[in-house]
Formats: structure tokens, C-alpha cells, sequence
């Protein structure tokens, strides 16, 4: 049977996001509906809306919901009626990146995620009795109601039924970015200092991770001053502003090299001077969106001499099934405190929530779309 939802359509950047009456799909066996209590915004929606990214227009966006599953396919496993799940991006589940639980690196990412459709071409969502885009991260979730599918939903753990559902949306993407960018992918060493360029979500994600970790110094470089505050309140031993000689004041504080420089901005001549803060065996991990025609250099013998390495980084390594309810546990243990982050709307307000994102006045601004 088909669902009447209301669902935020956007059209581009030149219009308003606005809510209208969308019809969703019957179930396929692998999927589920669910009902969304919250979701989260992030930069990548904004990317979508500016055409930077290829997915088709006018599309539903939105991929950090988290809701109540009303419905599952026959051959859904990972959820039931009435459960509480969080989503995030989608994945194949059959392809060489997948066969090692390295779901990010997905062969069919673009298919699974950004093509509007389901990866067999067909329409999860109607307007007006014709297809509209959606499946946006196999969700779509700035909607009343969203069709996922069983790889991209993960059930809530009984440990965290106290939890707001709307505190967790956002765990999905940007926060388990820089967490599995600091715990799984670089694997950062206790007592090796590392520094986090930008302090958005994932920035600030990557700080909470390296006290976790037990990383010192943890230095955060941006140029917003409030957001070098917070960082410090999340774990940041030293705060640099960028525009005041962040490069010479870690030099001065390590000396004898970064164990990682983490980079979220995305700016090519900033990673390359950050580089060459590493010290022997140092890591220059990547998760800034970048101009798609930038080139990065480096002085080749440094490269090899001293076993430096450059590892681009997506959605931090994350495994969903084993790392969002990993973070949850730290969240719970007050070691990962993303609520410091958030800011909420209602519904109604997702244009004004991202613009608040925009003008940096929020770090993660989340929509409450229904009561939970
Ligand atoms: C994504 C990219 C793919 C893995 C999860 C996170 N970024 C979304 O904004
Ligand atoms: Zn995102």
C-alpha cells in the first residue's frame, strides 16, 4: 500500500526549500518505512542543492533521519515495527569494498545513493502521480515518512532508550566522519599530537575522538574564534586562529613533528603547508570537500624518507552496524558530547535551519519533524 507523506522538495539554489504532498512507494522486500522524528543537515545537502554534486533536481534530501519503522519488507532483518532506528548513507553489500565491511568505498556508491531512483531505476517516491527524485542516501529523510533499506538502517541499542531520537539523527554522517576518520581510519596513537583543521561537525567529531583516543596535544585550528571555544570544551588542549599564524605557533608547540594533521576544509594550499608539519611516520588524513580540479604536491623524498602518508578519508571508515552503536556507547559515557552541536528547528524552519548552518551560527542544525 502506498504512503501519503509531506516531504521538502528542493528545486536548486535559487528557490526555497517547501513542503509538499509527496506518495511513497509499496515496500520491496529489503526495505523499510519509516516514520521521521528527526533529521540532521549537512553541507553535503547544501552541495546537492547547488549542483556540485551529480544528483538530478528537483530531488528530497536529507540523510540523518532517524524515526520509527512502521513497516519492513519480508525480508528485512535488521529492524521491526516499532523500533527505533537511526540512517545513513547506503551500500551494495556485494562488491570488493563491501566484501570487507568498508562500506564507504561502496563500487556502487553513486547508484546506491545519488541517482534519485533505486539502483534498479525505479522511483521510491510520487508527486502528483509522477516519479519524483529521492532515495537520497538511501533515504530521503526531509520528509514526514521514508522509504530506507535494510544496509543503511541501524536499530537503536536498548542501552540508549533514554536517548532522544532527535539527539541522534546526525550520527550517521558528519560525527561518525571524524570519528572514524580519528579511531579507524588513522588510528591515532595515545600521546601523539595531532591537529584538526575547521571545527564544522566533522572537525569538532575528530577532536571529541582524538581525546578518546588520548592524542596530545589536540590542537584545532580555525578562524572562528566562538568555534575554537567550543572545540577546547570538546577536547582540544590548544586552539589556533587561522588567520594568526597557526602554522608557526604548532611548530613552535611541536617541534618535532604532527603524529596527524587532519583536514576538513578542503583548501589545497592549506593541506600542503600542513603537510609539512608531519613528522616522520605522520599521517595527513583528507575529508574536505576540495575543487574538483585541485592537485595536491609534495616533495617526494619527505614523502618516502620518512614514511609519511596522505589517506583520503569518506564517512570515516565507518562501518554502520559496528561503529554507530560504538559511538553511541561513548555518547552515553559522556565521552562523545555532540550535543554541544546541535541546534534544533521544527519542520517548517529547514530553510531558516540551513541558513543557520550557513552563516555559521549553528555547527549542526537538526529538523524536528514529528513527536516521537
Ligand atoms: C557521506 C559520504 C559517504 C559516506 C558517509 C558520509 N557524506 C555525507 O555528507
Ligand atoms: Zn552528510
Amino acid at each position: 500500500m502506498t504512503t501519503q507523506a509531506q516531504a521538502a522538495i528542493c528545486r536548486g539554489n535559487s528557490v526555497p526549500f517547501s513542503i509538499e504532498n509527496v506518495t511513497l512507494d509499496d515496500l520491496r522486500p529489503d526495505e523499510l518505512r519509516i516514520r521521521i522524528v528527526a533529521c540532521g543537515v549537512c553541507h553535503t545537502d547544501m552541495a546537492v542543492r547547488d549542483e556540485q554534486l551529480p544528483v538530478p533536481l528537483p530531488v528530497v534530501l536529507g540523510h540523518e533521519g532517524a524515526g520509527i519503522v512502521e513497516e519492513v519488507g519480508s525480508a528485512v532483518t535488521v529492524a521491526k515495527p516499532g523500533d527505533r532506528v537511526v540512517m545513513s548513507f547506503n551500500s551494495c553489500g556485494h562488491c570488493p569494498s563491501c566484501d570487507v565491511h568498508a562500506p564507504t568505498y561502496c563500487y556502487n556508491f553513486f547508484p546506491e545513493n545519488w541517482s534519485g531512483v533505486r539502483p534498479d531505476g525505479t522511483p521510491t517516491m510520487f508527486m502528483d502521480g509522477k516519479p519524483m527524485n529521492a532515495n537520497f542516501f538511501g533515504q530521503s529523510s526531509f520528509a514526514t515518512h521514508a522509504i530506507a533499506h535494510q544496509r543503511n538502517v541501524v536499530k537503536v541499542p536498548e542501552s540508549a532508550t533514554a536517548l532522544p531520537l532527535e539527539r541522534l539523527a546526525p550520527i550517521g554522517c558528519g560525527l561518525m566522519t571524524g570519528a572514524g576518520a580519528v579511531l579507524r581510519a588513522m588510528k591515532v596513537r595515545a600521546g601523539m599530537p595531532i591537529a584538526v583543521f575547521g571545527t564544522g561537525t566533522v572537525g569538532m567529531a575528530a577532536i571529541m575522538a582524538a581525546k578518546i583516543a588520548g592524542a596530545n596535544p589536540i590542537i584545532a585550528v580555525d578562524v572562528n574564534d566562538e568555534r575554537l571555544t567550543l572545540a577546547k570544551e570538546l577536547g582540544a588542549t590548544h586552539a589556533f586562529n587561522g588567520r594568526d599564524d597557526a602554522f608557526g605557533k604548532i611548530r613552535e608547540l611541536v617541534p618535532q613533528g604532527l603524529g596527524y594533521v587532519f583536514d576538513t576544509t578542503g583548501i589545497n594550499s592549506l593541506i600542503q603547508e600542513a603537510w609539512n608539519l608531519l613528522a616522520p611516520m605522520g599521517i595527513c588524513g583528507i575529508v574536505g570537500a576540495s575543487d574538483p580540479a585541485d592537485n595536491l604536491t609534495f616533495n617526494e623524498a619527505a614523502f618516502m624518507g620518512g614514511g609519511r602518508r596522505v589517506m583520503g578519508i569518506l564517512g570515516g571508515d565507518s562501518d554502520l552496524v559496528t561503529f554507530l552503536p560504538e559511538l553511541i556507547e561513548h555518547h552515553l559515557a559522556g565521552r562523545f558530547p555532540f550535543e554541544k552541536l546541535i541546534g534544533y528547528f521544527d519542520f517548517s524552519e529547514i530553510n531558516e535551519a540551513i541558513h543557520a548552518s550557513e552563516s555559521g551560527k549553528v555547527v549542526k542544525p537538526v529538523l524536528r519533524i514529528s513527536a516521537e
